[in-house]
């Protein structure tokens, strides 16, 4: 059974002026349908063919082209679900408090969560995690790589992330990554991160 292409839940148009529509209609028409595409030739005709998404990156990262494009796929699949045109605001619930026990306030959270987004050099992703018993984390990974995988120094499931890599955001706020990360904050579907806090913790 061969990756598809997951539909974006709102239109292209629908996260502006946060993130412009040409962005969101390459990068997940193209960028992302490359993933699966590469994904696809890469497992096929092997015995990973029948394996998951999960199973792909926690288990065949030896595999440079699982791991690129695996990855790719899974955080891209992630990426869409957690923006929203009706995002931003605060986390709730169950999320909020995890969020203030392990930053001390939302502030110091988005504080902490923009500084690894900033800082990762190069293309990659910054993460919030959460770890068994509901602890969450803020941590950052290269290129495509996963908190999934194993041994990469980022761990947990992820729950929410953002893509950095100059592809994301490059058309609109060409090297001004931190305006780009700021925006993010207004998109956040924290609905869709409370329903990962909750299934992963
Ligand atoms: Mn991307």
């Amino acid at each position: 059974m061969a990756f598809e292409l997951p539909t974006l839940p709102y239109a292209h148009d629908a996260l502006n002026p946060h993130i412009d529509t040409a962005t969101m209609e390459i990068h997940h028409g193209k960028h992302h349908a490359a993933y699966i595409a590469k994904l696809n030739a890469a497992v096929a005709g092997s015995e990973m063919e029948s394996k998951s998404l999960d199973e792909l990156i926690r288990n065949h990262i030896n595999i440079p082209a699982v791991r690129n494009n695996g990855g790719g796929h899974w955080n891209h699949s992630l990426f869409w679900t957690v923006m929203s045109p009706n995002g931003g605001g605060l986390p709730t619930g169950g999320l909020a408090t995890a969020i203030n026990t392990a930053f001390g306030s939302f502030e110091a959270f988005k504080e902490a969560f923009s500084n690894t987004s900033a800082n990762q050099f190069g293309s990659g992703w910054a993460w919030l995690c959460v770890h068994a018993g509901g602890k969450v984390a803020v941590c950052s990974t290269a290129n495509q790589d996963n908190p999934l995988m194993p041994g990469i120094g980022c761990s947990g499931t992820p729950i929410l992330g953002l893509d950095v890599w100059e592809h994301a955001y490059y058309l609109n706020y060409q090297n001004r990554r931190p305006d780009y990360i700021n925006a993010f904050f207004n998109v956040i579907n924290w609905d869709e991160v409370s329903r990962r806090f909750e299934a992963g913790k």
